[in-house]
């Protein structure tokens, strides 16, 4: 039987363990990235390692999330950021350059290597041939520092593509497909491998925009073969030395597939308030809009914005939408101000956004109360725009520019009889505008020495976990439902700015569900700490969907919190509560959800014996109301890092032995 490109690559990076599906693995990791507001703790937590050079092939610290600059945080993370970079012997890619995922995609993503990055959307990388996974920061600066990283060996799910998009369809439509049929729920473990007739048509952008958004189906990662598209795209960056043919044998067997015939696909768009709340454009179509972005990591390359730069030409964006566009990167922005686009795009009446996250992490933008907007971001979570109540709808660079012209939800397809317009189909160019001039390379050994890190005062060592009491008398702080995602428990938007100040930027754990004129989460947690009674979260399913912000544990943790049972629990975010020692418990039965109340005293005897080695813990109600059992689905080293007080002890203490 033949191997799939996911197992060629995991095989060539194996350093433990055996492929085989759900067994874990170790495996050498030949880059990294980081991004600011995940890569201050991740630096800070390398730095707590006592680790010097970075010991991968190569590591990147983007600037890109946390701009806004609204008081001093921003620019001390940024100085932060650059020099600690420059002190460790990695990449640092400044503000303004773009957004992380397509400036690497552009100038260091390799085919057949390995990237792990502290941001769910590395996967993006998986458009260029690369084993491309997102994780929590100390993940990463664990790999920064040379050690393996560890997963369970993914199962495999070959999505077929066959025929060819037609006009006015767009690779977000095809990605939108697919979270129609797998939903955000359910595919942890699993890795999504693109093939087919319809794969080798696409460019490697377009791939890019499938594999970043593939994230939303909370897969591992997903990828794309290594092919003539790739070696045009490499090119055209001026790096086709590393170009390396690669894709899975010819009978390669996947543990399922998936079949999608391009020629058949529609504009779709993701319905308020889940990427996986697909309809057909034409399903909602007339609905009035009154705001549209067009950029974040799916659609900003330089082919989505000529697309709208040509849609745009000679004609004027509805006077009731608010239209804007963030390049994905300063290349791109580069390009479009050579060619004449920008100017297209300006005098059609865009306001031109910074290279950056911007609006898609909240950062201004927010929409009007009530309004609908129109974005071509991966995420649409309640509130994640800086609106409470907000109806965003995910779509197509297509559907939103042509939308932004008739100022209501439009079908792209209908911009020929709306128009006369022509689809502007747009060809990669042979030469991309390459300028590194915003990415500061590796300094030499001698010039490292008399870097001085720069630490203002906001940037605030992280504490770290305390071990684990032997029996834990605790109390459920917060019971919440389904698909709760790293969103609602560590807003982003305006208290993005305190990412490296965990006493802060704890206050406003699970802020959402706070309710004005009652003890917040964090006060409730904080007076529980103060008792000494381990706080406990209950949740249903899915729980911690979305980014890879390790915030969303590293901050519970400060406040007190020691257990998480929940029906489901997302990859990532398992991993990150396991570094920050807050034990992952699944209820046995999911029935059992229903009993539990929040305020609920909990008797969880034994939790050390448990974590140490058993697959079962009995969870009790203090006064004896009810009992239930929960599953504690541990690897071994999962547990030796439980025990060890969480990740960053357990590295020390391999190091030192
Ligand atoms: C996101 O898209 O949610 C983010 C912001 O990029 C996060 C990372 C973070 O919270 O810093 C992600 O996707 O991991
Ligand atoms: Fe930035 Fe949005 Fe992409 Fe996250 S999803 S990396 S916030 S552009």
């Amino acid at each position: 039987m033949g191997q799939t490109l996911v197992h060629k690559i995991l095989g060539e990076h194996l350093a433990e363990g055996r492929l085989t599906a759900g067994e874990q693995i170790g495996i050498r990791i030949d880059q990294t990235l980081t991004q600011d507001a995940t890569g201050t703790t991740a630096f800070l937590l390398y730095e707590s390692m006592g680790a010097e050079l970075v010991k991968t092939d190569l590591s990147v610290s983007y600037v890109d999330h946390n701009m806004a600059g609204f008081g001093p945080e921003n620019h001390n993370d940024h100085l932060y950021l650059q020099t600690i970079a420059a002190k460790s012997g990695a990449y640092h890619s400044r503000a303004g350059n773009g957004i992380c995922h397509q400036v690497h995609l552009e100038r260091f993503g390799k085919p057949g290597a390995t990237l792990l990055g502290s941001d769910s959307h590395t996967p993006t990388g998986g458009g260029i041939g690369m084993l491309a996974i997102g994780a929590g920061g100390l993940d990463v600066a664990v790999a920064m520092a040379g050690g393996p990283f560890y997963l369970k060996c993914p199962k495999v799910v070959g999505v077929k593509l066959t025929g060819e998009l037609n006009d006015w369809v767009a690779a977000k439509d095809v990605i939108l497909k697919l979270l129609s049929i797998l939903t955000t729920k359910g595919n942890v473990g699993w890795v999504v491998e693109c093939f087919g007739s319809g794969a080798a048509l696409l460019s490697v952008p377009q791939r890019a925009t499938i594999t970043n958004m593939g994230a939303e189906l909370g897969v591992t990662t997903s990828i794309f073969a290594s092919d003539e598209q790739t070696r045009k795209f490499l090119a055209a960056q001026k790096r086709e030395e590393d170009y390396r043919p690669l894709a899975a044998d010819s009978d390669a067997e996947y543990d399922r597939v998936i079949e999608i015939n391009l020629s058949e696909l529609e504009p779709m768009a993701a319905c308020p308030s889940s990427p996986d709340n697909v309809k057909a454009v034409r399903e909602v179509s007339g609905l009035e809009t009154r705001q549209v972005v067009i950029g974040s990591c799916t659609n900003s390359s330089f082919a989505d914005l000529m697309m709208v730069a040509a849609v745009l030409k000679g004609r004027r964006i509805n006077e009731m939408v608010e239209f804007a566009i963030a390049p994905g990167s300063r290349a791109v922005l580069d390009m479009l101000a050579e060619n004449g686009a920008l100017a297209q795009v300006i005098s059609a009446g865009a306001r031109i956004l910074e290279s950056g996250c911007g609006p898609c992490i909240g950062q201004g933008f927010s929409p009007a109360d009530g309004v609908v907007s129109l974005r071509t971001f991966n995420r649409n979570f309640a509130g994640r725009s800086g609106t409470k109540g907000d109806q965003v709808y995910l779509v197509s660079p297509e559907t939103a520019v042509v939308s932004a012209l008739t100022g209501r939800v439009t079908d792209p397809r209908d911009a020929q009889d709306l128009f006369g317009m022509a689809y502007p189909r747009i060809e990669l160019p042979d030469e991309f505008a390459v300028n590194d001039n915003m990415i500061e390379p590796p300094l030499n050994q001698g010039k490292v020495a008399r870097i001085e890190v720069l630490r203002g005062p906001t940037i605030v060592v992280p504490e770290t976990p305390k071990p684990l009491p032997k029996n834990l008398t605790s109390q459920v702080l917060l019971k919440c439902g389904d698909k709760i995602t790293t969103d609602h428990i560590m807003p982003a938007g305006t208290f993005l700015k305190l990412r490296s100040n965990v006493p802060e930027y704890a206050k406003v754990v699970f802020n959402c569900f706070n309710e004005e004129g009652k003890p917040t989460f964090a006060q409730r947690a904080l007076e529980l700490k103060r008792r000494g009674i381990g706080g406990v979260i209950v949740a249903g399913e899915s729980y911690g969907q979305g980014s890879s912000r390790e915030h969303a544990a590293l901050c519970p943790m400060y406040l007190g919190v020691r257990v998480v049972i929940a029906k489901s629990i997302e990859r990532i975010h398992k991993a990150n509560l396991i570094n920050f020692c807050i034990v992952p418990v699944e209820f046995a039965d999911p029935g059992d959800y229903d009993n539990v109340e929040q305020g609920d005293e909990l008797r969880i005897g034994y939790l050390l014996e448990a974590v140490k080695s058993e697959n079962e813990i009995k969870i009790a109600r203090a006064d004896g109301a009810y009992e239930f059992a929960g599953r504690l689905a541990l690897s071994e080293r999962d547990r030796q890092i439980l025990l060890s007080a969480g990740l960053l002890d357990y590295t020390r203490s391999k190091v030192d032995a």
